[in-house]
């Protein structure tokens, strides 16, 4: 069953149930705010839900960063792009016959972007509910010339904690270490967390595992039309400085992102369309 409903802050959010999965969807940024298969703890983390606004972006869930990733050249224009903050409109909602449930959702780019960026993209968003949670990311450049695109499914996923935690499948990747200025260092077998962690990790497009020892669960990443993956956790100081982030929640989430960054951004000609999809499934927990 899907409905529109008014979620917090009175925003409108698309509720998902089926004998499968629940999940969320905001129309704010097109944002997948929750999702919980049947027999397991919600898989997606996200801030306190009484911070939602509208013109900002959701801490949690699924954020979408488009048109770039990280921040802009020019201070005055938004990190992660303007996607994430924009209303989308619903395009199609079904139940499907094996039990799963699908929506879409649109967005075009309009006089108040292309202030910020001179540049036109039609773009939907189609997730699929299940006992996985698949997301198409579809970038049709709308316009007369070649753009850049950087994107992400900027994916805050919930642990129970993150110091017994350790992300798999990046190993002997490349990755840029904004922790460490930048420096590029090479990846080891399995990344733990000791410390505020924020890498792009360059040429990713491995499948990765999150295993989330405490909550005794693996969160599995697969993904395609994606050149890097982005690991983050703030950690207990760049945290506290987040109003939209919770006391001590940096203990409970870690990003893992599939994006097109740095070197991975990508030259999309008019009339062309890009693909960016990840699947998540979860064993245990
Ligand atoms: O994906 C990691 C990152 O680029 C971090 O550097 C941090 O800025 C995070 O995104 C969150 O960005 P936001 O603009 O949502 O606060």
């Amino acid at each position: 069953m899907i409905t529109q409903d008014t979620g917090v802050g009175g925003l409108p959010r698309l509720t998902i149930r089926n004998d499968l999965a629940e999940a969320e969807v905001y129309l704010l940024g097109a944002t997948v705010t929750h999702w919980k298969p049947r027999d397991h703890a919600p898989v997606l983390w996200t801030g306190p839900a009484d911070l939602y606004q509208a013109g900002k972006p959701i801490r949690g869930g699924i954020p979408l960063c488009l048109p770039w990733f990280g921040p802009h050249a020019d201070p005055t224009k938004p990190a992660h792009g303007f996607v994430r903050t924009r209303p989308w409109t619903v395009e199609r909602t079904a139940d499907l016959p094996d039990g799963r449930s699908r929506v879409k959702l649109s967005f075009t780019t309009d006089a108040e972007t292309r202030a910020i960026w001179p540049h036109d993209l039609r773009v939907g968003l189609t997730v699929t509910v299940g006992r996985t949670l698949d997301l198409e990311l579809t970038i049709t450049n709308t316009g007369s010339e070649t753009v850049l695109i950087g994107e992400a499914l900027h994916t805050y996923f919930a642990v129970e904690d993150i110091r017994r935690t350790i992300v798999h499948g990046l190993a002997g990747t490349l990755y840029v270490d904004k922790v460490a200025g930048g420096r590029h260092r090479q990846c080891g077998d399995g990344i733990a967390f000791t410390g505020e962690t924020d890498r792009v990790y360059l040429s990713a497009h491995d499948d990765c595992t999150i295993d989330d020892e405490v909550g005794g669960r693996r969160i599995h990443v697969k993904k395609s039309g994606s050149g890097a993956t982005v690991v983050w956790n703030p950690w207990i100081a760049k945290s506290a400085k987040m109003a939209d982030f919770g006391a001590d929640q940096w203990m409970k989430m870690v990003c893992v992102e599939s994006a097109n960054a740095l070197d991975s951004v990508y030259a999309l000609p008019p009339a062309f369309s890009h693909h960016l999809r990840c699947e998540i499934s979860v064993e245990g927990g």
